[in-house]
């Protein structure tokens, strides 16, 4: 076959998916070979980063409060730029953008909305961490001619494809449509994003659990028994787990998805004793990176529920987030209905 002497493209993976829905309009194909470009700048941009004089902060906030990166601020007009003009979106939301992004007047609005985190745990790039981009498309559900905040606030049940893209030692696009999840690796020499990980599948169970332990006295009692639990040492169920904490949610979930185990980030009480709150946010963080979970064979909870059930409020509102293999995410949820006030 062709696809074995070349490699099976990003282009040509999606193209084939949908010829399996004859009411595919080609869209969509579209719209991923677009993230696919953008990915790309930000690939050279991310690792040119300490050459290019980008890192250091802007002195601004951005709505989440967080001082924003220059690397940042760049890959969020590297997203927009990319997608405003095409015709296909009707509305974008990013992280670093506190109200829903219009598309402009001059450009014709498309059938679908996206919500993206342009560069999620960029607090990492000065140490050279890996880093990424999320992203989560809906079909446009609002009936005027342009995109609303609906577009946007939609269940992740409804999602039609949701990815991320780490900028790693290498740069791997993972990508779902609602057929299971593949992944692909640019190859930097030709500029081809290629199908190196076709079918992930997420082990039923894994022995890696990953958070930030640093929190752990302002989680729940649920929460906390479940890290003793998991830390008490039994030969039989190969506890204790190993801990993998990157602090870049991309790469945890990436590490996740791959070897099995669970990663969290519960709400917790230390910025105000009498309230506890989340952290991740629910539209470009949580909803997409469940939707991956679950396409994968795994699974991914607020503690209580499926985060894809969640009904979004707000475009940056956030919620606990436990996610990773089936047995590990409903081991947990066991410890948070036991132990925790509902
Ligand atoms: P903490 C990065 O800022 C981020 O939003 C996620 O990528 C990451 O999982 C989390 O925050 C890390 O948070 O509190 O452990 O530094």
């Amino acid at each position: 076959m062709a696809s074995d002497t070349l490699g099976t493209t990003l282009t040509r993976h999606v193209f084939e998916q949908q010829k399996g829905h004859p009411q595919a309009t080609g869209e969509l194909t579209g719209i991923l070979n677009q993230i696919a470009l953008a990915s790309k700048i930000m690939s050279r941009k991310v690792n040119r980063a300490g050459l290019a004089d980008v890192l250091g902060y802007t002195g601004e906030e951005n709505v989440q409060g967080e001082e924003v990166r220059r690397l940042d601020e760049l890959a969020n007009d590297v997203f927009i730029a990319a997608f405003d003009h095409l015709g296909h979106f009707c509305v974008m939301a990013s992280e670093e953008v506190d109200d829903a992004i219009p598309i402009p007047d001059q450009y014709q609005c498309g059938h679908y909305s996206i919500a993206f985190d342009p560069l999620d745990g960029s607090s990492n790039i000065d140490a050279n961490v890996s880093v990424g981009t999320i992203f989560a498309i809906h079909h446009k559900v609002s009936s005027g001619p342009r995109g609303e905040n609906q577009d946007l606030l939609q269940c992740g049940t409804e999602l039609v494809a949701a990815g991320y893209v780490v900028y790693g030692s290498s740069t791997m696009l993972v990508l779902s449509t609602g057929r299971g999840v593949d992944g692909f690796t640019l190859d930097p020499e030709i500029g081809e994003f290629l199908l190196s990980h076709p079918g992930i599948r997420i082990p039923e169970r894994g022995k890696i659990y990953s958070c930030n332990e640093g929190n752990y006295p302002y989680w729940s009692e649920g929460v906390r028994r479940y890290i003793d639990y998991i830390k008490t040492p039994d030969k039989e169920s190969g506890r204790p787990y190993s801990t993998r904490y990157i602090g870049s949610m991309v790469a945890d979930i990436h590490r996740t998805l791959l070897y099995g185990g669970i990663f969290m980030y519960p709400a917790d009480t230390k910025k105000n004793p009498d309230k506890a709150a989340p952290k991740l946010r629910l539209l470009y963080e949580c909803s997409p990176m469940a939707f991956l979970l679950e396409n994968a064979g795994g699974a991914a909870s607020t503690g209580r529920g499926r985060v894809l059930e969640v009904t979004p409020e707000g475009l940056h509102q956030r919620v606990p987030f436990f996610g990773g293999s089936l047995l590990n995410v409903r081991e947990l949820e066991e410890f948070v209905e036991r132990y925790d006030a509902k």
